[in-house]
C-alpha cells in the first residue's frame, strides 16, 4: 500500500527540497489523519508521537508531510539528522553500501568500515590517549555497554547518576534516568546498584560548581562508598531533564575525584555528541576528559548506530566475546556514519552550529527583555532551550509551555518540549537549516507567546 495515491507529487527529499514554512491544511490534513488513524489501530498505544503528521520527505530545515504541508524542523527527529535529512553524501553512501552487502555480523565476518568508525571515534573523541571502541544500535545500547565494561574493569558494581539525568528506555537505563513520567512509570523493578545524586543546575539550586560537586561527592563517599562504585555517568548537557548546563568546575572536579578513586567517569554524549554543542563533543566545552564516551544519534544521520569509545585499558577488560550484537556496527550504518562525519569535519558544521547558537540566543535573549516568563536560556551550540516560569514565585510553567509548542506545531514549526517539570522549549534544529527559516520558526514562537 502506498502512503499517497499520487507517487509522482512526493518530493525528493534532501537540501534541494524547496526550503520554505507553507501549512496547506489544519495539521493533520486528511491524508495525514488517515495515516494517523491506522496507527492508532496498528500501533501500540504507548508510542506517541508530538507532530499530528505523516512525513514523505525531509531535507535542510523542513520535514514536508503527504499532504503538502512543509515544517520547518526545529528538532532534527531528537538531535539525530544534525547533517541534515537525507544528506546526499549519507545517502549515496548508504544506496552504495546496500548494493554491496546489508549484513554479514561483524562478530561473524568483520569488514573495513566498522573499524574506519572505530578509528575515526578514536581520533574525535576528548583525551590524548589510546582509545579503542565498540559499536552497537541505540544510545541505550552504547550506555548498558559502558556500565558493563566499567563493571568489569574495575571488579565493581554501583553505579552513580544524577537527578534531571536521561540514559534510555531499556532496563538498566530506565533505573539511570531520573524522571518517572513517561519514562518508567509502572516499568519496575529496576536494575539494582544505580543511585542518584542531585548534580548541578545554576538556575535553580545557586551553587557553585565547586559547591555541587562536593555535594555530590558528599553524598557518593557517605551513602555508596568509593570502594563500591564501578562508574559516574553524566550527560554533559542534561538533554532531556531540560537542557541543563552544569556550572563552571563542576564537571572537572567531578572527574577528578572519581581519577582519584578508581572510578570510572562516563560522559553520555548520546544527544550533544557531533558538533551539536558547537564543538565536535561537548566534554570539549568543560575541558574533560572521560574516561569513556557514549555516542549515538548524531553519528550516523539517522541510521541506527551508536558507540562506545574510551581508555583501551578499560575497553579492553571485557573478555572476548563479552561484547556485541547481532546488528551492532551494521555495514550500512557504518557507511551512514563515515559520510556524516566526513561532513562534521569538512563542511564547516562546528561553526554553523556555534552560528545557529548564536542566532538563537540573541533573538531568545531580545524576547525575554519583555517577557519574564522567559525565566532561563541555556546551551551551547545548536542545543538552546528556554525555561518558562511564573514571573512572580519563578515557578516552572508546563501549561504554557505546552500551548506554545501546540501553537507553534499548528503553525507548522516542529518544536520539542523537554524538562524535568515539562517547561522547557528546546532548539535542536539541523546543522543545515538555514538562517531565514530559523528566524521565521523564532518568529512563530514570538507571536505564540504573545498569544499565550
Ligand atoms: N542518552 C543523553 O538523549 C536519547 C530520547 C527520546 P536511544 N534521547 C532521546 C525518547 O523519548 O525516547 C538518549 C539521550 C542520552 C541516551 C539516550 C538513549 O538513546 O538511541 O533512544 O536509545
Amino acid at each position: 500500500m502506498t502512503l499517497i495515491d499520487e507517487t509522482s507529487t512526493i518530493p525528493a527529499g534532501g537540501p534541494t527540497l524547496e526550503q520554505v514554512r507553507r501549512v496547506v491544511t489544519d495539521l493533520p490534513g486528511p491524508r495525514s489523519a488517515a495515516i494517523l488513524a491506522r496507527k492508532a489501530e496498528a500501533v501500540a498505544a504507548g508510542v506517541a508521537h508530538s507532530m499530528p503528521v505523516s512525513v514523505v520527505a525531509a531535507g535542510g530545515g523542513v520535514v514536508v508531510d503527504a499532504d503538502g504541508n512543509s515544517l520547518i524542523d526545529l528538532g532534527s527527529g531528537i538531535a539525530v539528522t544534525s547533517v541534515g535529512n537525507a544528506h546526499p553524501k549519507v545517502a549515496a553512501a548508504v544506496a552504495a553500501q546496500a548494493a554491496q552487502f546489508t549484513h554479514t555480523c561483524f562478530m561473524v565476518s568483520p569488514y573495513e568500515s566498522y573499524v574506519d568508525v572505530a578509528e575515526a571515534l578514536n581520533r574525535l573523541t576528548p583525551g590524548d590517549f589510546a582509545k579503542k571502541t565498540a559499536l552497537f544500535n541505540s544510545g541505550a545500547e552504547a550506555v548498558e555497554n559502558a556500565i558493563k565494561i566499567a563493571r568489569k574493569h574495575t571488579g565493581r558494581q554501583a553505579v552513580v547518576a544524577f537527578d534531571h539525568g536521561y540514559h534510555g528506555r531499556t532496563n538498566l537505563t530506565m533505573a539511570l534516568t531520573a524522571k518517572s513520567m513517561p519514562y518508567k512509570s509502572g516499568f519496575g523493578p529496576f536494575a539494582p546498584e544505580v543511585y542518584r545524586v542531585p548534580g548541578s543546575y545554576p538556575y535553580r539550586d545557586g551553587l557553585t560548581g565547586a559547591e555541587a560537586a562536593a555535594r555530590a561527592i558528599t553524598l557518593i563517599e557517605k551513602q555508596i562508598g568509593a570502594d563500591n562504585l564501578a562508574a559516574v555517568i553524566i550527560e554533559p548537557i542534561q538533554g532531556e531533564g531540560g537542557f541543563i548546563v552544569p556550572a563552571d568546575g563542576f564537571l572537572d572536579a567531578v572527574v577528578a575525584w572519581c581519577r582519584a578513586n578508581g572510578v570510572v567517569f562516563i560522559a553520555d554524549e548520546v544527544q550533544t555528541g557531533f558538533a551539536r554543542t558547537g564543538t565536535m563533543f561537548a566534554s570539549e566545552i568543560f575541558g574533560i576528559e572521560p574516561d569513556l564516551i557514549t555516542t549515538a544519534k548524531g553519528i550516523a544521520a539517522g541510521l541506527p548506530l551508536a558507540g562506545v569509545t574510551g581508555r583501551a585499558e578499560i575497553m579492553d577488560a571485557a573478555h572476548a566475546g563479552g561484547l556485541g550484537g547481532t546488528y551492532g556496527g551494521n555495514p550500512i550504518a557504518c557507511a551512514a556514519a563515515l559520510a556524516a562525519i566526513d561532513a562534521f569535519e569538512n563542511d564547516g558544521l562546528i561553526e554553523r552550529a556555534q552560528q545557529i547558537g548564536a542566532v538563537l540566543t540573541d533573538r531568545l535573549g531580545a524576547i525575554r527583555e519583555n517577557d519574564p516568563r522567559l525565566g532561563d536560556i541555556r546551551g551551547h551550540g545548536a542545543m538552546i532551550a528556554v525555561e518558562f516560569v511564573d514571573p512572580e514565585t519563578g515557578a516552572p510553567d508546563a501549561a504554557l509551555t505546552a500551548a506554545v509548542a501546540k501553537a507553534c506545531v499548528a503553525e507548522g514549526v516542529i518544536i520539542l518540549t523537554c524538562g524535568t517539570f515539562g517547561n522547557v522549549i528546546r532548539f535542536l534544529p539541523p546543522l543545515s537549516i538555514g538562517d531565514d527559516l530559523l528566524n521565521e520558526g523564532i518568529d512563530v514562537l514570538a507571536t505564540a507567546l504573545q498569544g499565550a
